[in-house]
């Protein structure tokens, strides 16, 4: 009987949300501007960059200097038009509403004419009842946007005070108005779904499936169900779980008319609990509501996971920590920033969101954090995040400025956060909220408020209205809607150049860098938790060719400019250059080099904060991806090909390592463990020189205990010459199977006397992939292979030592192309 019922579950349909009637209205559109003469064909989800570039009204925006070239779109008003045929069988219905998933700011709808809806905040869902306005046959939906520019001056003519950017006024993502690594295209247009939808008796309109408290044998669990009811009826409420074989919770009961709201309590024996990567298995429930009675039955699906997850704020010794407990287990974060994935985040294809976070996970990153500047990513994302075990923290859309808090503007985005928060409160990846992105940084040190003449009155005005945005409104929203997940009003807690960032809560280090610091400056400014940082470098080469002519191919050109956005960025990338390893001559070994100093200056900072655990609980470097082709601090760029630095981090990530720190004249050797197993290990370290010749200096025995990091000894160099010399270590288990290993550089790279080595390479294909050996004579340092057609690398920019065999793989993006090997490696300039 029990096989029965699990075979019957199994089997139902795990629909959305049944009887309701969906009509789509995406695809074709007709949009044309009421300031020209331009009437093209559009595409919904879209925007009007993509509908004027695809009609070939402007060039392609991130071409050359083409960006400069379309700002006028932004200052035109354009009207997106539809015609569309309704039966008279689809107008039987008694509820019919008009729903947009995304559009941006600032539109006003009409339905046959009348207006329906003003939407002014493209993080909302907007929905009206449109039924007594729809006819029987042709029917036209019509979409004005006012130009953003215009609207958002205007907005900020009328509010009292003055705020640094008036792109505050806009609830769109702020990135789009140009950013320190993104263009400046403002777009309008409906960036994700629009659909008529009906329904007659009742609809379920949420489901939300809680955790209220967890332990090894019992989950302590709650389904909340809103049913909307267009009129009382009695009907029974089950729940089911496709991983069960018994109704978990049912009940019968009356709905009144509108909206119920409605709580099953149920228990789960022997959970099987979600972990992120590295701690267990992403264990993940489904769940299905029923809701029958007379004429009704109805049902909505969803997919979570167990899990509790807390951010420990404590006062200790130091000051106070920062870090995360998933179900009780204290986690180290080797997480990366993430921004939207293009200029334009309607056009993200799923395969491009399986792309992205499967090479997150081959980096071994166990959070993300989605910037404040972006957008609040599409459900594809966190799918995948809650599949793959990747944690996420989620800012809420404010960046970097100060925020208007009229009433409009407070309502507004109260109704933004309760959309979002209750429709992502089912993943279990997310792992906190935050407030905002640098807000309260920026109050204090950037300037500001000296800058716009705040009274003594006026600061006291502004900064009530960012806390009542962020230390109540957020707040609320997420405790109510979400209790399990924890909330920070803001990121970083204090700026950088405060020592008390250092020993409290989480900090952004911008010493290196935006105070053109060495990169050793990351050795003493470890923090409790460090939630950004970072260098910058080009992009692939073939990234660049792909928005540059030939004849722009080189630092001085002002189409390349155009894709640097950071004011000093192009001086801060050359002066590091020349102190770690010296400028080249050549622009594709620039590209090559600027690729190395960034991958060895970022890499400095992760050894810092691993080897700094428990002290330090968190690493994220600024930033994983890209929006648009450009020289920015992404690990992998926006074609998706990895940088130096994205393979760095996939070695300086894994859950062990052996690993080292340069203090004044000596080098400390640290194992690094993250796993919850103890394991027996053996470290050897070898004195190598750049001829080749090695010697044994330590072979020893160590117990790595899990979660800790442990100093394995300090090698003095007073007797080494740092030019010539270098150490080799490896960490092998006890059965002598490689753990980790790296090569420990004892000068800068531009110091060290590397010889021209002959490096043999030999290809061969094996199935989809190729097996790619290289041997050297000579020690090498950063080889970079190359193919001549994408694909991915299973390692790359590898430090070889001679003698030995490196076999790595090439899975080709088209497995039909032939591929073929070349390869650079790094000698310091003459
Ligand atoms: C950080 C981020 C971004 C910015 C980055 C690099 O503080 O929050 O605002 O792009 O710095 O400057």
């Amino acid at each position: 009987m029990k096989r029965l019922i699990l075979l019957l579950i199994t089997l139902l349909p795990f629909t959305l949300n049944s009887q309701q009637v969906v009509f789509h209205l995406t695809g074709q559109w007709q949009l044309h501007s009421p300031d020209t003469a331009i009437s093209v064909s559009a595409t919904v989800p879209g925007n009007v960059f993509i509908d004027l570039t695809k009609a070939g009204i402007i060039p392609d925006p991130f071409y050359g200097q083409n960006e400069q070239k379309v700002q006028w779109v932004s200052q035109k008003k354009w009207i997106y038009e539809k015609n569309f045929f309704i039966t008279s069988k689809f107008l039987k219905h008694k509820n019919i509403e008009l729903i947009f998933d995304g559009i941006y700011p600032f539109a006003s709808v009409y339905i046959n004419g009348k207006l329906v809806i003003k939407a002014d905040n493209m993080f909302r869902r907007w929905q009206v009842n449109v039924k007594h306005l729809l006819l029987k046959g042709n029917n036209s939906i019509t979409v004005k946007f006012a130009p953003p520019l215009v609207y958002d001056s205007i907005l900020a003519q009328n509010f009292p005070y003055k705020l640094p950017d008036s792109r505050v006024f806009a609830r769109s993502a702020a990135f789009q108005y140009g950013w320190d690594w993104g263009a400046r295209l403002i777009p309008v247009g409906i960036w994700q779904n629009v659909y008529l939808q009906a329904w007659d008796k009742a609809q379920i309109t949420d489901l939300y499936v809680r955790t209220e408290s967890l332990n090894k044998s019992l989950a302590a669990m709650s389904a909340l169900i809103d049913i909307n009811a267009q009129n009382r009826a009695k009907v029974t409420i089950s729940l089911q779980c496709k991983e069960y074989d018994v109704f978990l919770s049912k009940t019968t009961l009356r709905l009144h008319k509108g909206l119920n709201h409605i709580v099953l309590p149920f228990y789960i024996a022997n959970p099987r609990l979600w972990w992120p990567r590295g701690m267990g298995k992403q264990n993940l429930y489904h769940f299905m509501v029923k809701v029958q009675g007379r004429n009704i039955n109805l049902s909505k699906s969803l997919r979570t996971g167990l899990r509790q997850i807390e951010l420990v704020q404590k006062s200790d010794s130091i000051g106070r920590s920062f870090y995360f407990r998933v179900n009780g287990h204290r986690i180290f974060v080797h997480g990366a920033n993430y921004i939207p994935q293009d200029q334009f985040p309607s056009r993200v294809s799923d395969s491009q969101y399986i792309a992205l976070l499967n090479d997150v996970y081959k980096a071994n990153i166990n959070m993300l954090r989605v910037w404040g500047g972006g957008i609040y990513e599409k459900d594809k994302f966190y799918d995948l995040c809650d599949s793959l075990g990747i944690l996420v923290w989620q800012d809420f859309m404010f960046a970097c400025y100060f925020y208007p808090f009229d009433n409009d503007f407070v309502k507004n985005t109260g109704q933004e956060a309760i959309y979002q928060v209750r429709r992502l409160r089912n993943h279990p990846s997310i792992a906190l909220w935050c407030g905002n992105n640098e807000v309260k940084e920026a109050w204090y040190n950037w300037g500001y408020q000296k800058l716009l003449r705040y009274s003594k009155n006026d600061s006291i005005k502004v900064w009530h209205g960012q806390q009542l945005i962020f230390d109540s409104l957020l707040s609320v929203v997420v405790d109510s809607l979400s209790p399990d997940v924890p909330y920070v009003p803001t990121s970083p807690q204090t700026g950088w150049g405060h020592k008390e960032a250092y020993n409290s809560g989480d900090v952004h280090y911008w010493g290196v860098w935006w105070a053109g610091l060495p990169f050793e400056a990351y050795l003493s400014h470890v923090g409790r938790f460090m939630s950004e940082y970072g260098f910058q470098a080009f992009p692939d080469l073939r990234t660049l060719r792909a928005v540059l002519p030939d004849s722009s191919m080189n630092l001085h050109s002002s189409d390349l400019l155009n894709h640097e956005k950071h004011p000093r960025g192009m001086q801060l990338i050359h002066s590091y250059m020349a102190r770690y390893l010296g400028v080249p001559k050549d622009f594709d070994d620039y590209v090559y080099y600027s690729q190395l100093l960034q991958a060895y200056g970022i890499g400095i900072a992760i050894k810092a904060h691993r080897t700094a655990k428990p002290r330090c609980m968190g690493t994220m470097y600024w930033q994983l991806n890209d929006s648009w082709p450009v020289i920015s601090w992404s690990s992998r760029d926006y074609y998706g090909r990895w940088k130096a630095l994205q393979y760095q981090v996939r070695r300086l990530y894994k859950t062990v390592i052996i690993t080292s720190l340069r203090k004044n004249n000596q080098t400390e050797i640290y194992v690094v463990s993250d796993s919850t197993d103890k394991i027996n290990a053996c470290v050897t370290i070898q004195l190598w020189d750049t001829r080749g010749r090695h010697t044994t200096a330590i072979d020893t025995s160590v117990t790595i205990y899990p979660d800790t990091s442990q100093k394995i000894i300090s090698l003095s160099l007073s007797d080494i010459d740092t030019t010539k010399q270098f150490f080799a270590v490896y960490l092998t288990d006890s059965r002598n199977h490689a753990i980790d290993s790296s090569t420990v550089l004892l000068s800068y790279p531009k110091y060290i006397d590397f010889q021209r080595a002959k490096i043999n390479v030999h290809s061969s294909k094996v199935h989809n992939y190729y097996l790619v050996t290289l041997q050297s004579d000579y020690p090498v340092y950063k080889l970079q292979l190359l193919a001549n057609t994408d694909g991915f690398f299973s390692d790359n920019f590898l430090s070889l030592l001679p003698n030995r065999k490196y076999t790595v793989r090439f899975y080709p993006r088209d497995a039909a192309q032939n591929a073929q090997f070349r390869f650079r490696f790094y000698l310091p300039q003459q």
